[in-house]
C-alpha cells in the first residue's frame, strides 16, 4: 500500500474517547422503551427485542474477565468517513475483552455474510487503516437482508467461523435489517447477537439518543470547503451563477449544514418546499427572483445549494415517483423489452394516473428518462443520477428570458452545474469523526461483551469534549414505525428529516434574505487535522444549534 505523508502521520493519531471507555465498564439499564409510533404493530413483529431498556455505561472497579469471542463486521450502503475507525475501535475493544477474540470482516456488504466471503482482520491489517477514509478494508454493498433464507445462510456461515456476534455498520435501512436479523436470531435461539452502528453522510439517522450519524461531519466539511472555493471564484470573476447539488438522498441536512457554514445566496431545503406545497415552477421562480435582485445591484453572479432529494419533495413529482416506483416494479419486464427511451416513456405514461401523466409528459426528456432509471435494492429512486442542478439552470434561464420581455430583468445569466457527493464520502475523517467512530466501535464491543442484541451503538453529548461523551446502547425497535414500502406496510427506522421549527433551519431563515442579496460568503477552507482544538475538533453547526435549543 502506497501511503501519503498525511496518511502516515494520521496512523499515529490516537482517537479521543469518553472517559467511561478507558477502563472496565458497568452496564446500567434504564426504563423499558416503546417504538416512536405504531407500538402495537412493532411489538408484535419484534416479540424478543421490543421494549428493551436504553443502556448507559458507567465506570466499574471490577476487572473484566470475559471469554474470547469471535465477531463479524459488515459495512453496508454508501461510504461515510470514519468506517475504518469503527472497525479499529471494535477490534481494540474486542481485544480488551479478551486478547484471543477474533474479528472477521464480511466482504462487499451484507451479501458477504450470505455468500460467506470474509477475511480475518488482524492488527497488521487494521493498523494500516486507522484514521483513514473509505470502506476499502472490506468493501461495502447494498444487498438487502430480508429473506429468512439469507438469515439462515448467514447463520450457517457464522457457525463455521464460530462468530457469536455481528456488527452492521449502516444507515436507516441497513439498521432496520440489522434489527430484523437480531429478532430472527433471538427467536430461533441461535446465540448470535446483532449490533448496529449509525452511519450515513446524509445525517438522517438521528434522534434523542443518536445525535448524529457518522460521516456527516467530514462530508459537510469537505463540501463546504469546495463551496467556499467556488464562492471565492464567483466573487472574483463575477460572471457565473453556480448551482451546486449536494448529496443526501432524502433529507436536506447536508445542504442546510453547508449553507450555514458558507452563507451562499440561496439554500433550498426540500422539507420546506414540501411544506409549502411548491411546484418546480415555484422553486424556479424563487431562484430567478434572487438572480434578478442581485443583478439590480450589479451582481450577476451567485451560489445556489440544491439538496439531492429535492424532486421527491415537490408534491406533484413525489406522487409521480410513487406511481413510477409501483409501476416499474410491476411492469419491469415490459419496460425493459422496449428499446428506445421514447417508447418507454409512452408506455409508462399510459399506465400513470391522469394527473401524474400530465406532470410526466411536461418534463424535459432527459429528466423524465432519469426518473425511469432502476431503483436501488431498497426501492429508492437513485437521486444521485438525476441532474436537478442542470434542470434548474435551464428552467431559470427560460424564466429569466420571460422576465426580460417584460422589462423586469436586464442582466446576464450564465449557470454552472456542480454535483458534490462522492468527493466527500471517503475523505479522511475529521478529528470529530475519527474520535466518534472509534468510540462507536468500542461501544459496540462493550454491548457485545454484555450479551446484548438488537441494540444500536450510541455515543452522546457530542458537543462536549470527547472525554465527557456518554456511551451506551439504544434498542433499535425504539426508533421504528410502520411505513409503506413496495406497496406493503413494513417496520422501518423513522428517517429524521430537517425540522422546520428546529434551530438549524431557523438560523438559515433568520439570515437568508441578507445572504440572498448581499455577498456574505464564508470560505471555511480544508479540514485541519493538526492544530488548535477550535479549528480541528469543532463539530457541525447543526449539532451545536440542535443542542442549544
Ligand atoms: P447511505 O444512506 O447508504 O449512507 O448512502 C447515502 C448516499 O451517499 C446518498 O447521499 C446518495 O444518494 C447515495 O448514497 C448514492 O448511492 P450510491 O453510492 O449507490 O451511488
Amino acid at each position: 500500500m502506497i501511503k501519503s505523508a498525511l496518511q502516515i502521520a494520521r496512523e499515529k493519531y490516537v482517537p479521543k474517547i469518553p472517559d467511561v471507555l478507558k477502563g472496565s465498564v458497568k452496564i446500567v439499564e434504564g426504563q423499558k422503551t416503546e417504538s416512536v409510533a405504531d407500538q402495537a404493530d412493532i411489538s408484535k413483529l419484534f416479540p424478543n427485542t421490543y421494549g428493551m431498556p436504553v443502556i448507559t455505561f458507567e465506570k466499574s472497579e471490577e476487572k473484566e474477565n470475559l471469554p474470547a469471542i469471535n465477531v463479524g463486521v459488515i459495512l453496508s450502503g454508501g461510504q461515510a468517513p470514519g468506517g475504518h475507525n469503527v472497525i479499529s475501535g471494535l477490534f481494540d475493544g474486542l481485544k480488551k475483552i479478551n486478547p484471543d477474540s477474533k474479528l472477521y470482516g464480511f466482504m462487499g456488504g451484507p451479501g458477504g455474510l450470505v455468500d460467506n466471503k470474509y477475511m480475518e482482520l488482524t492488527s497488521d491489517i487494521i493498523d494500516h487503516y486507522r484514521n483513514t477514509g473509505g470502506f476499502d478494508i472490506i468493501g461495502s454493498g447494498r444487498t438487502k437482508l430480508e429473506e429468512t433464507s439469507q438469515f439462515d445462510k448467514g447463520l450457517e456461515n457464522c457457525k463455521k467461523l464460530n462468530v457469536k456476534a455481528l456488527v452492521i455498520i449502516g444507515g436507516d435501512d441497513s439498521n432496520t435489517n440489522a434489527c430484523v436479523l437480531a429478532e430472527y436470531y433471538a427467536q430461533n435461539k441461535t446465540g448470535v447477537q446483532v449490533i448496529g452502528v449509525p452511519k450515513t453522510i446524509d445525517g438522517d439517522l438521528k434522534n434523542k439518543w443518536i445525535e448524529t450519524s457518522f460521516g456527516f461531519d467530514t462530508a459537510c466539511k469537505v463540501y463546504s470547503e469546495l463551496i467556499g472555493n467556488i464562492q471565492r471564484d464567483a466573487n472574483s470573476a463575477k460572471k457565473y451563477w453556480h448551482f451546486i447539488k449536494l448529496m443526501g438522498r432524502s433529507a436536506s441536512h447536508i445542504a442546510l449544514e453547508c449553507g450555514l457554514q458558507t452563507q451562499p445566496n440561496v439554500v433550498i431545503v426540500s422539507e420546506e418546499v414540501e411544506k409549502k406545497g411548491q411546484t418546480l415552477d415555484d422553486v424556479v421562480g424563487d431562484i430567478a427572483q434572487a438572480v434578478v435582485n442581485r443583478s439590480a445591484n450589479g451582481d450577476d453572479f451567485g451560489i445556489v445549494l440544491i439538496p439531492e432529494g429535492l424532486v421527491e419533495f415537490i408534491p406533484a413529482i413525489k406522487k409521480l415517483i410513487a406511481e413510477l416506483n409501483d409501476l416499474l416494479a410491476h411492469y419491469d419486464a415490459d419496460v425493459n423489452k422496449l428499446e428506445s427511451n421514447k417508447e418507454k416513456r409512452e408506455f409508462v405514461a399510459s399506465k400513470l394516473s391522469p394527473e401524474s401523466a400530465t406532470v410526466f409528459n411536461s418534463l424535459p426528456n432527459t429528466f423524465a428518462n432519469q426518473l425511469m432509471l432502476d431503483r436501488d435494492p431498497h426501492g429508492n429512486v437513485q437521486v444521485s443520477m438525476i441532474e436537478t442542478e442542470k434542470l434548474l439552470i435551464d428552467m431559470v434561464k427560460t424564466h429569466l428570458k420571460e422576465m426580460k420581455k417584460t422589462g423586469e430583468y436586464n442582466g446576464k445569466f450564465k449557470g454552472q452545474p456542480h454535483f458534490f457527493g462522492y468527493e466527500g464520502r471517503c475523505a479522511a475523517p475529521s478529528n470529530f469523526d475519527a474520535d466518534y467512530c472509534y468510540s462507536l466501535g468500542q461501544t459496540a464491543s462493550v454491548l457485545i461483551g454484555a450479551g446484548k442484541t438488537g441494540y444500536m451503538s450510541s455515543v452522546r453529548n457530542l458537543t462536549a469534549p470527547a472525554n465527557q461523551w456518554i456511551a451506551g446502547g439504544v434498542p433499535i425497535t425504539m426508533m421504528m414505525n410502520m411505513e409503506k414500502r413496495h406497496g406493503h406496510m413494513k417496520p422501518v427506522i423513522q428517517k429524521a428529516l430537517v425540522e422546520l421549527d428546529g434551530a438549524p433551519f431557523r438560523k438559515l431563515v433568520e439570515n437568508r434574505d441578507d445572504w440572498a442579496i448581499n455577498t456574505k460568503y464564508v470560505y471555511p477552507g480544508p479540514i485541519q487535522y493538526f492544530g488548535p482544538t477550535e479549528v480541528c475538533d469543532a463539530p457541525t453547526k447543526t449539532i451545536v444549534l440542535e443542542k442549544l435549543k
